[in-house]
């Protein structure tokens, strides 16, 4: 029996199942496509099949004969509204349709509207376009050869494929650390190309009131509020004339950050047409246009004293962006928090330098399960740490432990200026060594090495910095990053939640209750969550980089202990006392010293909305609001260890155990959170083992559907071993830290780092993910066994 079976619905914090799936399991949720409204059109859209061609002539007049077509959109037609190109969340822009060039394969051309989805889809076909190829740059490393041909000639003066440069850290004092040390290792690594690949593909649909002006938007938007601000600037329509929606949604994973030129699309064609318009991706659109993660090229260097104090890390990046920086990052930012790379270790001097560049692929990069670059500032880190104990010979772990930052060093300062604000590392590693039983797997690797198999251990620890953020150091296209929620309990004692951010399957539903219900002692069940509709909830910059319960569920906590406060007073008046003779016992102010004299929230509630004489000052009813303005990120962190057994002959990797420690302060929902870390260690198994966005050297895209690009299943991996530790965040009104994307942070270095483990009597040093088994095989050849 589990927590949850055993204890029923808990108050407040503890395992709890998910309110939501009442309805997700019975099939009754609302996703975009099932969105219906009366004489709704469905739009389709023309993608280019070259990755950079100029568009010589564009003839749709077959399209627009088609019977059941009503409208056709071009380029040219969005130029004549000042609607052809729309800003990126990196303060770039992107083509919404195509005028001059195309400089992706499957960048949007043209968007046919039409009574049904498969007349809309054939209409494509009629479409006449005429291209000129041009040499297309699919080599980030080579963007910027004087002789690339330069991608975005559209932005003036545009002479080469630069986007940014960017720095971290203090060069000076890294490279005097590096040239005095006894050891220094260096590494090129590649973190490929990703995609979030949710369940759900993108979608919307638009609908332009003709009569009242409104416009509202269903989408599939982890950030609906900053989507309608953005809808306000670029199309000049009133703010309020603009709703939002986003409905249930199908997995996020970063996916749904940006605005896609098909929202867009589906906007401008429910105002040529007057009728709402549908616009839903397939499976092949959503993984060659819509996002992608990664693609950085590193090169790492670590350096440490001969006895394996670390000194430094430095690193030089080339950051491929595609062919518009779609990227979704504070703006001070350009290469996210990339700087984090500093990793979980007490370092003299840290440096990054970052360059972005373009490329001839879909443009982004998103941050995949990944507070703003923080997933390749793991692996970074991880992979160096590995390769350093390589080098000194030492057992990684052992390097980490000594290593790793002491509990009284918080809060620490990094070398390249984060604040992380608690942890105990030294515990969560040594937990995770006992869960996996370490030095037993160590001597059981001895054994299996002297008969010739491929066992391998890997350890990954990390630190991540999530829940941006505070408003002075953050915002997004200006918009600072703040949350605001609205608590409100009704007369009868229930309650309802109004939050800025949009769950895409996180739990929010159950756990924003229980943050309520912890703060007022109502049960979670009698408390309901309104989210995702700009028309019912606070401003907010929405879910992603794990910020939610950060920063929105602190507005909530907030919230709620303002309710608490005024219900004290009413309570105050209900047993004419004064409010400091109350104390407050969960879901009830009592007097002190008379804990029979009490008042529960229900009570208060109702006689908060009744005739009772209240207080000067004190308003009837019981709501409260709070915008949060986190003044610090928070820093979870974890420990974890993998094992794997390679098959020597065939290169193929099959990850035998994998042990996860996180510690996100306190948590919540521990059953959420728990699969939360399960979802995202999937997701590092399959970022680490079979995952990679290629393309050819004229850039087609070579993973166009799930028979190419390769999802993790319940055979590639094994029943996970988790552990806890928790740290509370000091700053943090409920000590709580993120977690959404911890697992998919810290597990890809766990699973290379054990693969490469495996692979040490080949003498490999280091290949690059993903380990296919030809990646592994490959590794391998020509190396003589050592034993
Ligand atoms: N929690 C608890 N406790 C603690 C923490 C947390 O309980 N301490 C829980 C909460 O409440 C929620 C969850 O858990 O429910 C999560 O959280 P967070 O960390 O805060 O996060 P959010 O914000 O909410 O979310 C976001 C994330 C992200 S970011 C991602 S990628 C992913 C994750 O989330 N996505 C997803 N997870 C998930 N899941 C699902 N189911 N789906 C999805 O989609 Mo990005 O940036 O966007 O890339």
């Amino acid at each position: 029996m589990t927590a949850v079976e055993e204890h029923g619905a808990p108050m407040g914090f503890g395992p709890m199942h998910r309110k939501e799936d009442a309805r997700f399991i019975r099939g009754r949720g609302t996703y975009i496509d099932d969105v219906q409204l009366p004489g709704m059109l469905h739009g389709a859209v023309l993608r280019s099949p070259l990755a950079h061609a100029r568009i010589v002539s564009i003839d749709t007049r077959a399209a627009e004969a088609h019977p059941k077509v009503r409208a056709v959109i071009t380029g040219q037609t969005l130029d004549g509204l000042g609607l052809a190109w729309m800003p990126t969340l990196s303060y770039d822009t992107q083509a919404v349709l195509a005028t001059d060039k195309v400089r992706f394969q499957g960048q949007e051309v043209a968007f046919v509207i039409a009574e049904d989805r498969y007349a809309a889809r054939d209409a494509l076909a009629l479409i006449d376009v005429e291209y000129e190829p041009l040499p297309a740059v699919v080599d980030a490393l080579k963007a910027l050869d004087p002789d690339a041909p330069v991608i975005r000639d559209d932005k003036d003066g545009k002479s080469d494929n630069r986007i940014f440069d960017w720095e971290s850290g203090d060069k000076a004092r890294t490279d005097e650390v590096f040239a005095q040390a006894d050891v220094v290792v260096e590494q090129d690594l590649l973190y490929p190309r990703v995609h979030p690949a949710p369940l759900e593909t993108c979608g919307a649909v638009a609908d332009m009131n003709p009569a009242t002006g409104k416009l509202t938007v269903w989408e599939t938007s982890q950030a609906p509020h900053a989507h309608r601000t953005v809808y306000a600037m670029v199309a000049g329509l009133p703010e309020q004339k603009i709703r939002v929606i986003s409905p249930d949604i199908g997995g996020g994973f970063g996916n749904k950050v940006p605005i896609y030129p098909g929202y867009v699309c589906a906007v401008v064609g429910s105002i040529v047409t007057g009728k709402p318009v549908k616009w839903v991706e397939d499976r092949a659109e959503n993984l060659m246009s819509t996002s992608f993660a990664r693609d950085y090229h590193m090169r790492g260097g670590i350096a440490s004293t001969k006895d394996g104090k670390i000194l430094g890390v430095r690193v030089e990046v080339i950051a491929d962006h595609g062919a518009f920086n779609g990227t979704a990052q504070p703006t001070k930012f350009p290469a996210g928090f990339f700087h984090v790379f500093t990793g979980s270790y007490d370092l003299r001097a840290a440096h990054c330098h970052v360059t972005g560049v373009y490329t001839n692929k879909a443009p982004g990069g998103v941050a995949y399960a990944c507070s703003f670059r923080v997933t390749e500032a793991v692996y970074l880190v991880e992979r160096m740490v590995d390769l350093l104990a390589r080098e000194l010979d030492v057992d990684p772990g052992e390097l980490r432990m000594k290593n790793l930052l002491r509990p009284e060093q918080f809060p620490y300062t990094c070398a390249t200026g984060w604040e992380y604000d608690s942890g105990d590392y030294p515990a969560a590693l040594q937990l995770a060594m006992d869960i996996a039983g370490y030095p037993e797997l160590r001597a059981e690797q001895q054994r299996r090495r002297e008969r010739g198999e491929l066992m391998g251990i890997g350890i990954s620890f990390f630190t991540e910095a999530v829940g941006a953020g505070p408003r002075k150091h953050m915002d997004i296209l200006g918009l600072g990053m703040a949350d605001g929620a609205e608590v409100r309990v009704h007369p009868t004692g229930k309650a309802v939640v109004r939050i800025s951010v949009q769950t895409q399957g996180q739990g929010h539903e159950t756990t924003f209750a229980q943050i309520v219900s912890d703060q007022l002692g109502i049960s979670p069940d009698d408390i309901e969550v309104v989210h995702g509709d700009t028309d019912q909830t606070p401003f907010g910059l929405g879910t992603y980089g794990s910020r939610s319960t950060p920063v929105s569920g602190a507005a909530v906590a907030v919230a709620a202990q303002r309710v608490r406060e005024r219900a004290k007073v009413v309570a105050s008046a209900m047993l004419e006392v004064s409010p400091d003779d109350l104390e407050w016992e969960s879901g009830r102010w009592f007097v002190r010293g008379d804990p029979e004299a009490g008042r529960t929230i229900g009570e208060i509630a109702l006689a908060a909305h009744s005739t009772l004489e209240l207080p000067e000052g004190v308003e009837g009813h019981l709501d409260a609001s709070c915008v949060y303005n986190p003044p610090n990120l928070t820093f979870p962190f974890g420990a974890y260890i993998c094992v794997v057994d390679v098959d020597g002959e065939t290169g193929k990797v099959a990850v035998r155990r994998l042990v996860a420690v996180d510690d996100c302060g306190v948590r919540i929902n521990p059953m959420i959170v728990e699969g939360q870390v399960h979802g995202g260690l999937a997701e590092g198994v399959g970022m680490a083992l079979m995952q990679v966005m290629a393309f050819d050297e004229e850039g087609n895209n070579l993973g166009g559907s799930f028979m190419d690009y390769l999802l993790p299943t319940s055979v590639e991996c094994p029943s996970w071993e988790l552990g806890a530790t928790v740290t509370p965040s000091p700053h943090h009104p409920i000590g709580a830290k993120g977690v959404g994307e911890s697992a998919t942070v810290g597990s890809p270095a766990a699973v290379v780092n054990a693969v490469l483990d495996a692979l040490k009597p080949y003498g490999v040093r280091h290949a690059d993910m993903p380990l296919t088994p030809a990646a592994v095989w490959r590794a391998m050849q020509g190396r003589p066994l050592r034993t």
